[in-house]
């Protein structure tokens, strides 16, 4: 069956960059709009002058695009000691594959009681969070990532949300896949909220 939502909107990447442009066009048109982003990296690091892979939640915050309590990070396993820093500095609510792993059976629940509390909802998915066994196309190889099923998993239960808004898939490099694996994955998921 196929489920229309209104007013949604897929973005596909392209390198994590872009949910900086498009959570921003997104949070004008929504009010207290929540981000949840499930990524191997905190994407806090900040080197340059404009808004990289690396560092683009960091812009969204120090711009004041987004408060800090609009946003859930999950799947964090090889950050920055500085990023750890900022995103404690911060109170940014963020979740290590240890902490998911810690207490799987309610961590879903978890997160969508979280996610009820905004008005609307942007997810972002970095292909990196998904071990590498399972989305090896991609730039960062993080081993201990969610396998397919479970992130699949997460999908199904996120997509129930009625403020969801949108979501963005990004960081398949289809260069360094194998046998179109992760590209199918990425496929499969965005099937997944449709
Ligand atoms: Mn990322």
């Amino acid at each position: 069956m196929i489920h229309l939502i209104e007013d949604f909107t897929v973005f596909v990447g392209g390198d994590h960059s872009i949910t900086y442009a498009c959570f921003k066009a997104i949070s004008m048109k929504h009010k207290n709009c929540g981000l949840v982003i499930f990524d191997a990296h905190p994407d806090c690091y900040k080197n340059f002058n404009y808004p990289v892979h690396e560092d683009w939640l960091k812009f969204l915050i120090e711009e004041k695009v987004i408060r800090n309590d609009q946003i859930i990070l999950i799947g964090i396993r090889n950050p920055d000691i500085k990023e750890i820093e900022f995103l404690k500095d911060n109170k940014i609510k963020f979740f290590t594959m240890k902490n998911v792993d810690s207490n799987k059976e309610d961590f879903c629940d978890l997160i969508m009681e979280s996610c009820r509390n905004f008005e609307s909802l942007y997810i972002s998915i970095d292909i990196d969070v998904v071990d590498p066994a399972f989305a090896p196309g991609t730039g960062y190889l993080e081993p201990g990532g969610f396998s397919s099923r479970e992130l699949i998993h997460y999908v199904q239960r996120l997509k129930l949300l009625k403020n969801l808004r949108a979501i963005d898939l990004v960081e398949v490099n289809p260069k360094k896949d194998i046998n179109n694996m992760t590209s199918k994955l990425a496929a499969r998921l965005i099937a997944e909220f449709m």
